[in-house]
């Protein structure tokens, strides 16, 4: 189900690129600020980070900008906003994700990346709610992305470029936040096509592969933001077992999960966040 129509990134003829500066020139003009420093996508659990972070300067629903696709959930309007931290840093913030599940192919998956390093970010942190292959990870439990294993059958690449993915997930970036947060565990993120979850032969797949984390995001977004030139840092919160290793997954009880860890995986980030500000 490819949508045809008006959508610019729908346009084969469109450099994808090009699209990302134009929405990049919007949201310099909507804020003021001229060059952004880092960026972060809030996914499910981590969506409070920015009231923490610092004071915004400017929020708008994320359709006001050029190539960004309506919600799949209705009624959940992801916004883009600029804060300023005490240090001075612009901080662009992206609420909104559009999932490879939606079909919208994989150049609207990967916009708000392209755009966050058209508006200069250099650190693109990319946050998600993930099922846990790891029994001690309980419920609320914020893990590092070490690595990903990318089962879409996708990328964001077009034609034949090739991109190195040695350190994808930046070991810097990783010992900066674990000099935040000391006890933080890491793990392989696992990107599926969802949106169904997993069966358990595909959990016990998943983990014989090398993975730790299941989810449906973050890896083809990483892959662009590396073609980008940016340097990653990626975060899963555990808000459920993976599938079979605990209860049947219920998507309620995931989200339940996820607000109840809100509160400290905000803090946690906004934390890193100023330590990442800081260098
Ligand atoms: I939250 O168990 C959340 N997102 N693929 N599997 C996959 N995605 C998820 C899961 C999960 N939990």
């Amino acid at each position: 189900m490819m949508h045809s129509g008006t959508h610019p990134l729908d346009d084969r003829s469109v450099d994808p690129q090009e699209v990302a500066r134009e929405a990049a020139t919007q949201i310099a003009k909507k804020t003021g600020v001229a060059k952004h420093d880092i960026a972060l996508t809030l996914g499910s659990g981590w969506g409070k980070a920015a009231d923490l972070i610092g004071e915004t300067v400017a929020e708008f629903p994320a359709t006001q900008i050029t190539g960004f696709s309506k919600p799949a959930v209705e009624g959940h309007v992801g916004t883009i906003r600029s804060i300023r931290t005490a240090s001075g840093a612009h901080v662009l913030i992206i609420g909104a994700r559009t999932h490879f599940y939606e079909d919208h192919g994989v150049r609207r998956v990967v916009h708000s990346v392209r755009t966050a390093a058209a508006t200069g970010a250099k650190i693109m942190v990319l946050t998600n709610g993930a099922g846990g292959l790891k029994e001690s990870w309980g419920p609320g439990t914020p893990v590092l992305i070490s690595d990903h294993i990318n089962l879409t059958a996708s990328s964001p690449l077009e034609g034949a470029t090739f991109i190195d993915l040695t350190d994808l997930y930046s070991t810097r970036l990783r010992d900066l936040a674990r000099s935040v947060k000391p006890d933080l565990d890491e793990g392989v993120y696992v990107q599926f096509r969802g949106p169904h979850y997993e069966t358990p032969a595909e959990v016990q797949m998943a983990g014989r592969m090398g993975g730790h984390i299941v989810g449906m995001s973050t890896a083809l977004e990483a892959i662009a933001a590396r073609e980008a030139g940016m340097e990653v840092l990626g975060f899963s919160l555990i808000t459920n077992l993976a599938a079979g290793l605990g209860e049947p997954l219920s998507h309620a009880e995931v989200i339940a999960a996820g607000k109840d860890a809100e509160p400290v995986m905000s803090a946690l980030l906004a934390s890193v966040v100023a330590a990442l500000v800081a260098g």
